[in-house]
């Protein structure tokens, strides 16, 4: 395998909303480089980079994967990410390691809400920023009607470089604005194509936004400016030169057309990838900390000490773990020892290999700023760096927000359930947005249903473990909103010595998210000291079981202020159930309710279906808290309680016809309304009643 050093490698992601043609896109570019022999279609199941079998039978792409080619003497690393909400924290891997930025923009839907997400991912990560608007040989789409929203959007350093040669069916190439040359494509997929002059019945249309593009350029160029002005116009090479220029420091944002799954206009953006794109080093020094936790840079060069950055984990039931790296700095050997500085680990390094979707191609060695893996590292997590031991460096995490949607789930088999922890383990490996706890049963979270379904088909493909997924939980909580004194004495005799413990205890209620407390106010050693441990910790154990209905009861403080003890019947196993007693019967006088949570909505949804949703938050018991029209599309922030929105993804897809999108995070506890609360109880009764 042929080895690239930084000058000849472009990082690129391909970032933008479900279903825009990402992954048919990376599968022209891969056929057109010659790196595969076919076309690989989506609907056929047979691209490189949608290669998972869940992703195959959905037809969506559920996590980032990595493709490579040679373009023009170039290394392209093209990572592949999802565009459904779901898995949208996946572009936030690729881009943390990606040089540009390439947007892909629907040209029927135009900018659509997680195509706006991933771009305020960017500003994390500063990369540089290209946009492609693709499908253009589709009904109804339209290659102005979509630039508009994507200048909306983003912002008037979005300006077309090419323009697109004939529409919707007719839609067979593109004008390249720097060149002033057209490139028009034969039928049949092959991407063979015919480079001619502007076609004669587009020449002003090509005049005039050639002449948009030039000031663009030189906007941002005094040199440039100047000799603009002196002599009306610039050469190919001085708007090259100065358009690389403004796109690294993110002034423009070229805007290409294409067709990618009919192969129309994908070479010319493989070319401006590979002669406007960064090299891996064109934005200079990366940031990072040193063995003290000091700031410091590191030239991303293959000179310098290595380095590299694991941006992601496959768990391969069958290879084991594979960890995407990207090389900061120095050349990565095969077969040698480095320090994971992250978790302070020394890693031995087998075989390195580039990946070519699940295919990893062995090679001898990767240079700085070039994408590679290797398989089985012992103690190496996404994130984590591996460095040379004697030039530590660790580069800095991405945070990923905590998932909020919990299903619980149930082996089909009793025996599994280990089966299950362990799968479980190695698929929060590869998946950062996985979480699974026991709390009774095993409880599932993560970012929403179509989520945790393939995480239950994984389980059952690739671990050979069945489940059954119940609906999502709600998180009740109980609390008092009286004070009660309790007195509980526990006795009992039979046989030898018996038992006995006596104790006074008040509870009363505490602010929202004070949780429990406890107090000891006992004189005069009517308890002894030892046994005060004891009443709490009954109290505790009894809490967690909640008292209307099995719920944690939390928010309050129980102290214990009397008592009695026995010199030979008394013991710490008395004295605990006396405090459990004791909050039993404070219960009944303290006024218990319920808590539930309240979550953070924000909604994104086209103009015209405002109305429908606003209704429809109402009946969930949503409060409105601000509304922002941005475009053609509306975001709504509000806050709702937890229980009403388990179902809102399939409520919100078709009220919006599937264009809308939403992102909930907890907020608080709040009381339940009181004709709910009888309800819920009884509801909760009956399940842990099935249960017992
Ligand atoms: N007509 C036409 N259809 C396309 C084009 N590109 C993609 N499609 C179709 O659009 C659908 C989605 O394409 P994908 O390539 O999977 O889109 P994606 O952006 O990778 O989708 P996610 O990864 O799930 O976000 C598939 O049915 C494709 O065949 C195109 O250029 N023209
Ligand atoms: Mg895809």
């Amino acid at each position: 395998m042929k080895i690239y050093d930084t000058a000849g490698i472009r990082n690129v992601a391909i970032v933008g909303h479900g279903g825009s043609g990402k992954t048919s896109l990376t599968s022209a570019m891969l056929f057109d480089a010659g790196a595969v022999n076919r076309l690989g279609k989506v609907e056929d199941g047979n691209t490189v980079t949608d290669f998972d079998a869940d992703e195959i039978a959905r037809q969506i792409s559920l996590s980032t994967s990595l493709a490579h080619c040679e373009w023009n003497k170039t290394k392209l690393n093209l990572l592949d990410t999802p565009g459904y909400g779901n898995f949208i924290q996946e572009a936030r891997l690729a881009l943390r390691v990606a040089d540009t930025m390439l947007v892909n923009i629907c040209g029927v839907g135009g900018v659509e809400v997680q195509a706006e997400k991933v771009w305020q991912f960017a500003d994390e990560f500063g990369p540089a920023r290209m946009i492609v608007i693709n499908r253009l040989d589709r009904d109804r789409s339209s290659f102005s009607r979509s630039f508009e929203s994507v200048t909306e959007a983003f912002g008037r350093e979005a300006v077309p470089v090419q323009l697109p040669v004939g529409e919707e069916s007719n839609f067979k190439g593109v004008v390249d604005l720097v060149r002033m040359r057209a490139y028009i494509y034969e039928d049949g997929e092959k991407g063979s194509f015919k480079e001619q002059d502007v076609p004669a019945e587009m020449k002003d249309e090509v005049e005039a936004a050639h002449g948009t593009l030039v000031e663009m350029v030189a906007e941002g160029d005094d040199a440039l400016m100047e000799k603009y002005f002196d002599q009306g116009e610039l050469s190919a090479e001085e708007l090259l030169s100065g358009l690389k220029q403004a796109i690294l420091a993110g002034n423009v944002y070229p805007v290409f057309a294409c067709a990618g799954a009919r192969n129309i206009a994908v070479q010319p953006l493989m070319n401006a990838l590979v002669e406007l794109g960064p090299a891996p080093d064109a934005r200079g020094e990366t940031n990072a900390l040193d063995a003290d936790g000091n700031e410091i840079t590191r030239k991303i060069s293959s000179e310098e000490p290595v380095s590299a950055l694991i941006f992601k984990t496959i768990a391969d039931p069958f290879a084991g773990r594979i960890s995407l790296f990207r090389v900061m700095s120095g050349i990565l050997k095969p077969d040698s020892s480095y320090q994971n500085t992250t978790s302070e680990s020394a890693e031995r390094l087998g075989g390195l290999a580039l990946l070519q979707g699940k295919d990893s191609v062995p090679v001898d060695e990767i240079r700085a700023g070039d994408l590679g893996s290797v398989a089985k590292l012992k103690d190496s997590h996404t994130g984590d760096t591996l460095a040379d031991k004697s030039a530590p460096i660790t580069f800095k995490k991405v945070v990923f927000p905590e998932p909020v949607i919990s299903f619980a789930i149930e082996p089909k088999s009793r025996g599994d359930e280990e089966k299950i922890n362990q799968a479980l383990q190695r698929m929060g490996e590869e998946d950062n947005m996985l979480r699974f706890r026991r709390d009774g049963e095993l409880i599932l979270s993560g970012t929403g249903q179509l989520h945790i379904e393939v995480v239950v088909a994984r389980l059952k493909e690739k671990f050979g473990v069945e489940v059954d997924l119940h609906p999502p939980k709600v998180p009740y909580r109980e609390t008092i909103k009286g004070t009660a004194e309790a007195h509980a004495r526990h006795k009992k005799q039979t046989g030898g010595h018996g038992q006995f413990a006596d104790c006074h205890v008040r509870f009363e209620p505490l602010e929202s998210g004070a949780d429990f407390q406890f107090g000891n106010e006992v004189f005069g050693g009517s308890i002894p000291r030892q046994f005060i441990p004891a009443v709490e910790k009954g109290i505790q154990q009894a809490r967690l079981k909640g008292f209307l209905a099995g719920y944690p009861m939390v928010d309050f403080k129980a102290t214990v202020f009397d008592g009695k003890y026995h010199a030979v019947d008394s013991s710490e196993m008395a004295f605990k159930i006396a405090g459990s007693m004791a909050f039993k019967e404070a219960m009944q006088k303290c006024k218990p309710t319920l808590l539930e949570p309240i979550m953070d909505v924000e909604i994104t949804v086209p103009e015209e279906s405002t109305g429908d949703v606003m209704g429809d938050l109402n009946s969930r018991r949503g409060r409105t808290q601000g509304m922002d029209t941005k475009g053609n599309a509306t975001s709504i922030k509000a806050q709702v309680p937890m229980a009403e929105m388990l179902n809102y993804e399939p409520a919100l897809t078709s009220m919006t016809g599937g264009r809308g999108a939403f992102h909930m995070e907890f907020s608080h506890y709040e009381e339940v309304p009181a004709h709910q609360i009888q309800k819920i109880v009884a509801e909760r009764k009956a399940e842990l009643e099935a249960k017992a």
